[in-house]
């Protein structure tokens, strides 16, 4: 049987923990005097913490000392991991739990590649953290999405080669790191957003029934 890397991003295409982000970054700007909007937390989705505080200081015109950073990050971290905790099996996002059972059932390789320093930890709450041969995550990678590093340590964890992987991405970012490395790029959200990826889905349940079938024979 024809054997692919299957990788996928964590926020926004296994579980929504985007809404999360919200809340501790909006909570962490008001302690800053910044406002801080749903929009500017869209831009933030596959960004690293770090940056991602870097540019909500940018939008607010902030500048703090190093000291206050590292604190603001701890502090935004911890809030944000409150939240996680209520996270179960219920929160997989439609379908993709369906869909890693049958990728199992038919032996492929399946790894996780994301910008996320709590990769692990989620994955757990949700009950899959057994299904991923491979996790790369935030704690692993130097250089940020569109940079395709995470994705090639991907395939070099699954001893895949990059022209067999299949990424499965929420971000504009991530679709252009899977570009870029010649991987398959699936996006998952609105077309209008993805426009780069090979394809685009609204979620795993739109997908045809033998979808898994025809990416084993897809080739970019
Ligand atoms: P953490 P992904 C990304 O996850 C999120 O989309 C982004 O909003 C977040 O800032 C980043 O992870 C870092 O997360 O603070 O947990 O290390 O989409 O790459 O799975
Ligand atoms: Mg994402």
């Amino acid at each position: 049987m024809i054997k692919k890397a299957f990788i996928f991003d964590l926020d926004g295409v296994v579980v929504d923990t985007a809404k999360f982000h919200f809340v501790a970054w909006q909570n962490l700007a008001s302690s800053l005097d910044i406002n801080f909007t749903e929009e500017e937390n869209e831009q933030l989705k596959g960004v690293s913490r770090v940056r991602s505080l870097e540019k909500i200081l940018e939008w607010g015109n902030k500048k703090i000392d190093k000291e206050t950073f590292e604190q603001k990050l701890i502090q935004k971290n911890e809030e944000y991991l409150k939240m996680v905790e209520t996270l179960d099996q219920k929160d997989i996002l439609p379908g993709v739990y369906d869909f890693l059972i049958h990728l199992k059932k038919q032996d492929q390789p399946i790894a996780l590649g994301s910008a996320s320093k709590n990769a692990r930890p989620i994955l757990k709450k949700l009950g899959i953290l057994n299904m991923f041969d491979a996790i790369v995550d935030g704690t692993d990678v130097s250089k940020a999405k569109p940079d395709p590093e995470v994705f090639l340590n991907a395939c070099k964890l699954l001893n895949m080669p990059s022209e067999n992987a299949i990424v499965f991405e929420d971000s504009i970012a991530g679709i252009q790191a899977a570009n870029i490395a010649g991987m398959i790029s699936i996006g998952l959200g609105e077309e209008k957003n993805l426009s780069e990826a090979d394809e685009v889905f609204r979620s795993f349940l739109d997908m045809p029934a033998d979808y898994q079938h025809q990416l084993l024979n897809k080739t970019k």
